[in-house]
């Protein structure tokens, strides 16, 4: 599904010698409003796009003018991989959660400016998918940079979300937000030139990003932003020196379905990890 709403650019408006606006030039950009995919049975097709309509109708960031709806019969066997360990981070303030993922993301060796490049990436938020970016050097290697890379073709089958879901309501965080997430970081990290991936909701009112990798599971990161902010956005972190349609491919094109839930621990702080006593 893919909702979006026609806004004119202010760019284009310029103002004439006598002070009127002319917007004759300017142009209605398409900007993203709600975007979400999933591997169901025939079944379900109903009841998903049901689902997804509603979500894309009251989405926080505003009313869409257009939802696209997309039903694709796939012929491939999708791959069966376990879901990443969910644990969250004990986080009290902006600053300890952005030291956190600084720290955690440091501890995999992904680079100060790989770091950086993510974190601008997802202040501007303007994506619809996410920025490929290289561990060392920090170059984004998504080909449209505007658009990202859209991890879609995954799912989970009926019996791991049963299990996940009681999981993950012992902890009281059993909604849909953290089981897609956990979906999709999990099979992000499945290929194996991912090191890392880093998201933050562009939902204005969820504050809860996660830093997922294959080292360390799959990391909640509460109040990673600011109440009410528009930033958000995922990064990538890949090797040096990767095949980027290979990752794109894998990524857009490969079905891949949980079959198997990873344990789900509690809240622990970023020394546990840091000192490696959590693994
Ligand atoms: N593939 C790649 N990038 C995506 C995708 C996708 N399928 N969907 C969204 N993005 C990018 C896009 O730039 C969005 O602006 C950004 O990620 C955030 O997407 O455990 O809701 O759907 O409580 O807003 C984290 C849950 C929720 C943490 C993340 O992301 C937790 C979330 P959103
Ligand atoms: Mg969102």
């Amino acid at each position: 599904m893919r909702a979006s709403q026609k806004v004119r650019s202010q760019k284009s408006e310029v103002r004439s010698r006598n002070s009127e606006l002319r917007t004759q030039n300017s142009k209605l950009a398409e900007t993203h409003i709600s975007g979400a995919e999933g591997l169901y049975e025939t079944s379900e097709i109903q009841k998903v796009i049901k689902k997804y309509t509603l979500r894309a109708l009251n989405h926080p960031k505003g009313r869409p003018d257009r939802i696209v709806i997309t039903i694709e019969d796939i012929r491939e066997k999708p791959e069966i991989i376990p879901s990443l360990p969910v644990t969250t981070i004990k986080c009290s303030s902006i600053d300890e959660a952005k030291d956190a993922v600084i720290k955690i993301l440091r501890l995999l060796k992904i680079s100060e400016r790989a770091i950086d490049t993510a974190f601008d990436v997802i202040k501007k938020n303007r994506m619809r998918g996410a920025a490929i970016i290289t561990s060392e050097k920090g170059n984004r290697l998504e080909p449209d940079r505007e658009r990202g890379v859209r991890a879609s073709q995954l799912g989970i089958n009926k019996t791991a979300l049963k299990i996940l879901s009681s999981r993950l309501s012992r902890l009281g965080i059993n909604t849909e937000t953290v089981k897609e997430a956990l979906i999709l970081a999990s099979k992000v990290a499945s290929y194996e030139h991912v090191i890392a991936e880093l998201c933050v909701s562009d939902d204005p009112y969820y504050t809860t990003g996660y830093v997922a990798s294959k080292k360390f599971g799959y990391l909640r990161i509460p109040g990673i932003k600011h109440k009410g902010s528009k930033s958000g956005g995922r990064a990538f972190f890949v090797k040096e020196g990767i095949n980027v349609e290979d990752i794109i491919d894998y990524l857009e094109r490969r079905p891949v379905i949980i079959g198997k839930v990873t344990s789900c621990k509690g809240i622990i702080s970023v020394n546990e990890i840091l000192n490696r006593l959590y693994l």
